[in-house]
């Protein structure tokens, strides 16, 4: 790292916060029991051509809200209505619209050779509709990006669909609701069109998009709970319709590209979803984590990776359900032979989005008279008393978590390609900020040293690793007051300056190293910051007496913060 950066953590961070900040991790346990043999630092390298990347999404970053003939989406909607925490809206954000040069130039900084970002629809096509207009700004823009990242030798991953649905489009066919038992279905003809022409006008330099970004989300909070946009709530049945539409609506993209592009451009197309890992609480609830995991993962993963349809388990249950409800159909809709065809297989690589672990027991089979996704799965969700959390509610630290997940997408689904592209951790918004953020910088150690694991000792075929997220952003609907970046962002600023957390330093040293090769310096940083990582306290309890202590812990943490900067300055 340049020494202008560094500056910038320094003065920004300040040694007062950094010692507030070893106080606290010392009185708090950070990261979980430690288990010596499952735990342990593995060293060695991710194969040669292994993709580093970072991500953001289109309207937790971009502002520019309604700048030109940019539509509406339904987060402008959410945000305006003062449903996020603090009332916070995306309409600035990180200003990425304007800034996105900056962004580019930390991604070189950083030494990425990837970039995952998302393309709002409506800026692209305002009603979400081509034949009512194109938004030849936004058709700029992203061509302005796009040759932006080629100059500095970033190749783009682009997200089609990352959650900013055009409001018309919600308004006038209920978006992912519309006619989902149909076989002419508006919305996947809608999206096919915008598909078609991001690879139309992009996909001379693009050669990687994803369709939808974690469709699990959009399904269950936008149309289930509704807590999400575009807030409509029907948990019973709402999250099913709108996956199958998205399923529907994913295999027409990818056909298009298969008929229509691949050939002259010979790109990728895939989907990206989430999956929490679940871990069962006793060995008796063995059978209820492999429902979890097959009503979370396998809702999309089976149709689209496997053979086109639903995971077996997963309509069983739903029929039972069906008949305890007294219904005549199930709530779980039918793909039709035909859409079972055109569904399977249209997945060139298996994009994955993974933050955390639950802990699962068995709920089977007391009926419930509201049912709702929750409880369709017959499981009960909980969490180990020694898992750490981040800033999110939702968010423990259980590294381990994703070498099982991993390794049940490679049994699962017949050992597809898979690009991780989201990870990561996210802190509290305070004051002062926190840049030595050595809590995620322990993140990113243990959780990218256990997709080597997968990678080296499971054989997985694990391609790439992206961190979430370059930036801090619009974090949904707890707006600022999350922050996931490697770079620090002042929202009250109106530059909206970015600054470099300690975490990008580490991880720039990580993709130089291309993971932790014997023998290099940051190896043997890592190996000092290594049971400070894993909290020692709960290495002790489990009988652990690798000659780690909560003191020894202590000393590399005082160790690692004038190390750290060292990095930076000579890096
Ligand atoms: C993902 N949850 O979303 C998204 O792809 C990102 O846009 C987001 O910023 C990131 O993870 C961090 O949250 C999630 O409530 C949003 O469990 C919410 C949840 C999980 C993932």
């Amino acid at each position: 790292m340049s020494a202008t950066a560094s500056d910038s953590i320094m003065e920004t961070g300040t040694f007062v916060n950094c010692f507030l900040l070893v106080i606290s991790l010392v009185i708090i346990p950070v990261n979980g029991g430690y288990d010596k043999e499952r735990d342990a630092l593995l060293k060695g390298t991710f194969p040669q051509d292994f993709i580093w990347s970072s991500a953001t999404a289109a309207y937790q970053i971009e502002g520019a809200w309604n700048v030109s003939d940019k539509g509406p989406s339904v987060w402008d909607t959410l945000a305006h209505q003062g449903r996020v925490y603090n009332q916070d809206t995306g309409d600035v954000a990180c200003d990425s619209y304007h800034k996105y040069p900056e962004d580019v130039a930390l991604m070189k900084q950083m030494g990425l050779k990837y970039y995952r970002f998302s393309i709002s629809w409506p800026r692209i096509f305002p009603t979400g509709e081509q034949q009512d207009g194109v938004n030849q700004d936004g058709v700029r823009y992203y061509n302005a990006l796009i040759n932006e990242l080629i100059a500095n030798d970033i190749q783009p991953m682009v997200t089609l669909f990352h959650w900013d649905l055009p409001q018309v489009l919600q308004d006038r066919y209920g978006g992912f609701l519309n006619n989902h038992t149909t076989n002419t279905t508006v919305i996947h003809d809608l999206f096919g069109d915008y598909a078609r022409f991001c690879y139309q006008n992009f996909g001379d330099r693009v050669k990687y998009w994803i369709t939808f970004n974690e469709p699990w989300i959009t399904s269950w909070l936008g149309y289930g709970v509704g807590n999400f946009a575009p807030q409509h709530n029907e948990p019973a049945e709402g999250q099913y319709k709108a996956a199958h539409n998205i399923i529907l609506s994913h295999a027409k993209a990818y056909h298009i590209y298969d008929d229509e592009f691949r050939a002259a451009q010979g790109g990728q197309v895939g989907i990206t979803l989430n999956c929490d890992w679940g871990t069962p609480k006793t060995p008796a609830d063995a059978d209820a984590a492999l429902r979890y995991v097959q009503f979370f993962l396998g809702w999309f993963a089976h149709p689209i990776y496997k053979n086109g349809d639903y995971p077996e388990v997963m309509k069983t249950t739903m029929a039972r359900k069906a008949q305890e409800e007294g219904r005549t159909t199930s709530r779980l809709p039918e793909f039709t032979p035909e859409q079972k065809l055109s569904i399977s297989g249209t997945g060139d690589f298996f994009g994955l989005n993974h933050y955390t672990t639950v802990e699962v027991t068995d709920a089977c089979c007391t009926p419930i008279e509201n049912p709702n996704y929750d409880t369709d799965k017959d499981v009960g969700t909980g969490h180990a008393p020694d898992w750490p959390r981040a800033a999110s509610s939702w968010l423990y630290v259980v590294p381990w978590g994703i070498r099982n997940l991993l390794g049940f997408i490679k049994e699962e689904y017949g050992d597809p390609e898979i690009y991780v592209t989201e990870n990561g951790r996210s802190d509290h918004d305070q004051d002062p900020a926190i840049m030595m953020d050595m809590e995620r910088i322990c993140y990113y150690m243990m959780y990218t040293n256990e997709v080597m694991k997968a990678s080296n000792m499971d054989n997985v075929k694990v391609k790439a690793y992206t961190a979430w997220s370059l930036l801090d952003n619009f974090e949904w609907l707890s707006g600022y007051s999350e922050r996931f970046g490697l770079h620090y962002v002042d929202f009250n600023d109106p530059t909206r300056t970015r600054y470099p957390k300690a975490s990008s330093v580490f991880f720039k040293q990580l993709v130089r190293n291309n993971g932790y090769p014997e023998g290099s310096e940051f190896t043997k940083y890592v190996e000092n910051m290594w049971y400070f990582c894993h909290n020692t306290t709960e290495a002790e309890v489990n009988g652990y007496t690798g000659g780690a202590s909560q003191i020894s812990s202590l000393f590399s943490l005082f160790l690692a913060i004038p190390m750290m900067i060292a990095y930076s300055l000579i890096a």
